[in-house]
């Protein structure tokens, strides 16, 4: 949870009037614009961070880093809604040298190799000449949400919850665009880049690659609008790889080559990041490191309690409405269970509406302390193929994949 002397909203907005931040960057610096008037506190030592208003078409967000720009989600946007507004969405990126606007009437998408009829495709292209858009609500959750509460502490960015967000997709499935290409025979893999790059030429270019059955499995999408307006610059404006259930590090943003390829892509970002054990749990023994891995996958369940911040005070004999947020790799959860007493016994909670079984779906329980002093409430969620979450976080050696019951603790007076 994030205590924070947040600017007020009065603040905020005089803050972005001033700036005019309406559209795009402009070419003013993104460390220009993003003052830091507040500070917002992630719960783990060291856990400080600027809150910062003023990046374009975001409100004030956790600064994780300035250049490039990566920005977390103050915890609390996941209780105002299931869907996360897009002035609130997480911003990640790897490599510093990001765009900063983009002109559509040029902006191409080229999608070649392995394939009979190579394309470049507009935006306009893309909304016109691929069928009807479909639209989907999926989860983006980057790889290291929540890295920052792993025991022992591990290098890399050191996220709170807030790195994860819940959108509506509008775009076109990538299956579609791929059929009009042509796949030759013997195609393995199709990689992704967009239009950010190193600013040393030594860092390797951001590509991710999927296998060409998944690539073509109807889900995968190339989308150009986020809850029914335009991607914000920052999210990937004006298309972005949609990969339902996949960690966030293969949505590949401001997306402009595609390639076919009749190998498995052996980049930087595949063949080195981005890997977990080879196991079952994807987990190794504190402390220790894999002997296999493989690149990371589908995203494990998850659940949070979203309505009470850790050490929150509720009333003694008074019914508190709890309620959260769960979700997964795509099965669908099938039930939430509250624990008021740190995991001795258990009750299900309400589900909410159901979005789609890559959403977030909202929970809810009533639980009334019916004595003074501390509650230690707990809450766990099983998916539609009965994987759960551990008591005991798993742990592995680059912090991704953060599993376990999550506990928020609150005092009865
Ligand atoms: N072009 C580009 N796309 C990218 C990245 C990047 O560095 N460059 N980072 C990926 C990672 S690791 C994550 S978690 C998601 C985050 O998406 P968001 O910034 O819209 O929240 O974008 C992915 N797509
Ligand atoms: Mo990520």
């Amino acid at each position: 949870m994030v205590s924070s002397k947040a600017p007020g909203r009065r603040q905020f907005l005089r803050q972005a009037g001033s700036l005019g931040l309406a559209s795009g960057l402009g070419g003013a610096t993104l460390d220009a614009l993003a003052a830091a008037p507040g500070t917002a506190t992630l719960p783990f030592p060291n856990g400080e961070r600027d809150l910062v208003s003023g990046y374009p078409q975001k409100r004030a967000m956790i600064r994780q880093t300035t250049r490039p720009p990566q920005l977390e989600t103050p915890f609390q946007v996941f209780n105002e809604s299931i869907i996360t507004p897009n002035d609130a969405f997480f911003v990640r990126y790897h490599l510093a040298n990001i765009p900063t606007s983009i002109d559509v009437a040029k902006y191409r998408i080229k999608v070649g190799g392995l394939v009979t009829k190579p394309l470049e495709i507009s935006v306009d292209d893309l909304k016109k000449n691929y069928g009807k858009p479909v639209d989907i609500v999926a989860v983006t959750q980057c790889s290291g949400n929540s890295r920052g509460f792993f025991l022992p502490r591990v290098g890399g960015g050191q996220s709170g919850n807030g790195a994860m967000g819940n959108a509506r997709w509008t775009g076109i499935p990538l299956k579609r665009i791929l059929e009009k290409a042509g796949v030759g025979a013997g195609a393995r893999q199709v990689s992704f880049e967009g239009l950010d790059r190193p600013v040393l030429p030594a860092t390797p270019e951001f590509v991710k690659a999927l296998d060409i059955a998944h690539a073509m499995d109807g889900e995968v999408m190339l989308a150009f609008a986020m809850n029914g307006a335009d991607l914000p610059m920052l999210n990937g404006y004006p298309v972005r790889l949609i990969v339902p259930g996949y960690y966030g590090t293969y949505w590949v943003k401001h997306i402009a080559d595609i390639k076919v390829l009749d190998h498995e892509f052996d980049g930087f970002w595949m063949k080195t990041a981005y890997r977990i054990p080879d196991n079952e749990t994807a987990s190794v023994e504190p402390g220790t490191a894999p002997a296999k891995t493989r690149p990371i996958g589908r995203y494990n369940v998850r659940s949070f309690i979203t309505s009470l911040a850790d050490g929150a005070g509720v009333q003694k004999g008074k019914p508190v409405a709890v309620k959260g947020i769960a979700f997964d790799g795509g099965k669908g959860i099938r039930s939430v269970q509250f624990s008021a007493d740190g995991g001795k016994t258990w009750k299900n909670a309400t589900l909410g509406k159901d979005l789609g079984p890559y959403s977030f779906r909202e929970w809810r329980i009533a639980f009334t302390p019916e004595h003074a002093g501390a509650y230690e409430l707990k809450v766990r969620a099983t998916n539609n193929a009965g994987q759960t979450q551990p008591m005991e976080a798993l742990w592995n050696p680059a912090g991704y994949m953060r599993n376990v019951v999550e506990t928020v603790r609150v005092n009865a007076a």
